[in-house]
């Protein structure tokens, strides 16, 4: 079967984005809130077991901040949170300051040189995606993807593989024809839930995870070719 589409996830595939980028901007937020929360880098790990920061945000106060978590008005407090956390979060990541994963501005712009169709599904709110990607792959880089499942458009966040369907029935392609790029156990259930093989690069917060079902787990996408990715679609070496 023939690859046509290339589906990436973006936190902890495209950048290591989770310990320097999203965790101080929770935090930058906290402080703003004048709420005596600090989420250091081991809690944080904990904290990465739940996908989406408003629903990481109401799983920390379920857990370590009950009567916050009572509030009547938890909802829209936990949505003003987040909207100040990506406001911190999309201004250090138009900086520069978060660089790409090695390897991938290369096969991104290998694979649109060989004509393959290029999608994000990610967690992350749109604003952060072009945030992040536009100082690293110039001011078109948003248009490379043909298109963005970002954030709320699925109310099932991964490990759900709804986003994976939402991305793939507007591509208009099958699974069949498109490889996956994730870096956590969630992200894999979530492509191999939508019938994507998927190709595995795990950051500093996953090394740790389980990834049986990959098609590949690389330590990154440095050196990967466009014939590696037809070898790993039809199932061909590991
Ligand atoms: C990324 C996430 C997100 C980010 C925060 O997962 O889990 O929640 O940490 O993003 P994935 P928001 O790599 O699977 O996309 O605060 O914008 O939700
Ligand atoms: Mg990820």
């Amino acid at each position: 079967m023939t690859l046509r589409g290339l589906i990436f996830d973006v936190d902890g595939t495209l950048a290591d984005t989770e310990r320097d980028g999203h965790r101080p901007a929770f935090n930058a937020a906290f402080r703003e809130a004048g709420l005596a929360w600090h989420w250091d880098e081991a809690l944080y790990g904990e904290l990465l077991a739940v996908t989406g920061g408003k629903e990481r945000m109401l799983h920390f106060a379920a857990h370590y901040r009950p009567a916050f978590a009572r509030l009547p008005d938890l909802a829209e407090r936990v949505a003003a949170l987040h909207e100040a956390k990506t406001r911190h979060y999309a201004q250090l990541a138009a900086t520069g300051a978060i660089a790409l994963r090695p390897g991938v501005a290369r096969l991104l712009a290998q694979a649109r040189a060989g004509g393959l169709r290029l999608a994000i599904a990610t967690t992350t709110r749109l604003e952060n995606v072009a945030a992040l990607l536009t100082p690293a792959l110039g001011p078109r880089a948003m248009s490379w993807f043909e298109v963005i499942g970002a954030g709320d458009v699925v109310a099932a966040k991964k490990p759900a593989p709804d986003i994976y369907q939402w991305v793939l029935e507007r591509l208009r392609l099958p699974a069949s024809q498109c490889l996956a790029f994730e870096d956590s156990t969630h992200g894999l259930h979530a492509a191999l839930g939508a019938g994507l093989a998927t190709i595995v690069t795990p950051c500093d917060d996953t090394r740790e995870q389980d990834f049986r079902g990959a098609a590949a787990v690389l330590d990154s996408l440095e050196g990967v070719t466009l014939s590696d990715l037809e070898r790993w679609l039809s199932g061909v070496g590991y």
